[in-house]
């Protein structure tokens, strides 16, 4: 059955793979399940077809014959269950990869949109400066949990998963405030997920349709 998600006509990173397409898209590639993508502009994502798919009037979403979803962890989710290379089918195994699944998503990710929405929409404003050292110790405090958590670790678990997916695409995102960099063991875990294949086919992706001179 052909699966078609939603992405950014253009991503407003550049290309830098940060838009939550990307992580759906690793998913696909890691599970060797082809797709379509149907790019779409900021209107057409608030008019009533997309709205249709996606309540909140974003990307992605995902189609596969009559269901459709929207949520990146949702979508991750639904394929991960079809996949053992996503989820371990060990019942415990299981469940230990769905929280981190959440961890990531629930836990580490709120105060990394925090900041981002501080360093970009909040940057001219009279308390910016004030505000920003309090926005980053805030991300710090689950990555010293973290970090700890991971030591000398591959993977957060016994074995690579949905869970570290997640959490790999979210740690990205701090890239670029150099927060990432204090923790070694948590950059070079971003970085053994960026090194996978299926990431690697996945960022492509994307960078064809967004890089500068695309
Ligand atoms: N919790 C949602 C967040 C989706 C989301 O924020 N998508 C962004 C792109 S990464 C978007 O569509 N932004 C445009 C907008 O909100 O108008 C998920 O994980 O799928």
């Amino acid at each position: 059955m052909t699966i078609t998600i939603t992405a950014f006509e253009r991503s407003p990173d550049g290309g830098k793979g940060l838009a939550r397409d990307t992580r759906v898209r690793w998913a696909l590639e890691e599970v060797g399940q082809p797709y379509e993508v149907r790019l779409v502009s900021f209107a057409e994502m608030k008019k009533p077809a997309h709205l249709a798919l996606h309540p909140f009037g974003q990307i992605p979403t995902y189609e596969e014959g009559p269901l459709s979803l929207f949520e990146t962890g949702s979508i991750i989710l639904h394929l991960a269950d079809q996949h053992e290379s996503l989820l371990p089918k060990e019942k415990n195994a299981r469940a230990r990869a769905i929280t981190w699944m959440f961890a990531a998503l629930n836990t580490v990710e709120p105060p990394i949109l925090e900041l981002t929405t501080a360093r970009i929409f909040e940057s001219d404003r009279p308390w910016s400066a004030e505000r920003l050292p309090l926005v980053k110790d805030r991300v710090r405090a689950p990555l010293h949990k973290l970090s700890a958590h991971l030591g000398a670790d591959e993977w957060l678990d016994d074995r690579f998963s949905a869970g570290d997916l997640l959490m790999v695409s979210v740690l990205l995102r701090l890239r670029i405030s150099g927060i990432l960099d204090e923790y070694e063991n948590l950059a070079a875990y971003v970085a053994r997920g960026e090194a996978r294949p299926a990431y690697r086919r996945a960022f492509a992706a994307q960078y064809a349709i967004n890089a500068p001179s695309a």
